[in-house]
């Protein structure tokens, strides 16, 4: 499988569903024979990043860092799909022009907050609500929704298994 390695940017909302459909997209593109790797909140905040918060400051750096971690992977062959909010476009096009334009896939997981609250998959958004968490992004912390991404994905009232084959039909072209 002679693929082009690159960097699958996913970006949006809390609950959006970003881990969810790079994991889904990450398991397809392995059975593939592509070598992979996922880069999100679970392994790279509780690690690497753990000095940061969620300040406008701390995520600017987390996002500074995961670039430079996945431009690493990249240069050694790898499709790297990372999930992070990545709330700011300055910083999506640092990432961006890190790795190289060709080699940048930016997908926007977009899924209006209405749903993501909804979801409420861990509660967070309940307890941002009652200001228990500050800074929390789409309450009181900005998302600056992509432009021009190169892949939109718009989750409300479709399944993963429908997303994912969206994600399957544009962005496997890419990789070759
Ligand atoms: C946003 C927060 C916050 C605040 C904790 N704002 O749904 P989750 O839990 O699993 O994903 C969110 C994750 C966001 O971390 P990122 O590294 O992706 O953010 S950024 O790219 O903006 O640096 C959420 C949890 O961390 N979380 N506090 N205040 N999300």
């Amino acid at each position: 499988n002679g693929y082009a390695p690159k960097l699958i940017w996913f970006t949006g909302l809390s609950g959006s569903g970003k881990s969810t459909l790079a994991s889904a997209f990450e398991v397809y593109l392995f059975n593939q024979g592509y070598g992979t790797y996922i880069l999100d909140g679970d392994n790279v905040r509780s690690g690497l990043n753990k000095d940061l918060d969620f300040s406008d400051s701390s995520r600017v750096e987390n996002i500074r860092r995961i670039a430079e971690v996945s431009k690493l992977f990249v240069d050694a062959g790898v499709v790297v799909l990372t999930a992070f909010i990545s709330p700011f476009r300055a910083d999506r096009a640092q990432a961006r022009d890190l790795v190289g334009g060709e080699n940048f896939i930016e997908v926007f997981v977009d899924t209006p907050i209405e749903v993501c609250e909804q979801r409420d998959v861990k509660g967070l958004y309940a307890k941002a609500r009652a200001g228990k968490i500050p800074n929390f992004t789409g309450i009181d912390s900005p998302f600056e929704t992509p432009e021009h991404p190169d892949v939109h994905i718009r989750t409300a009232g479709q399944s993963v298994e429908e997303s994912l084959k969206e994600l399957i039909e544009q962005i496997v072209p890419k990789l070759k």
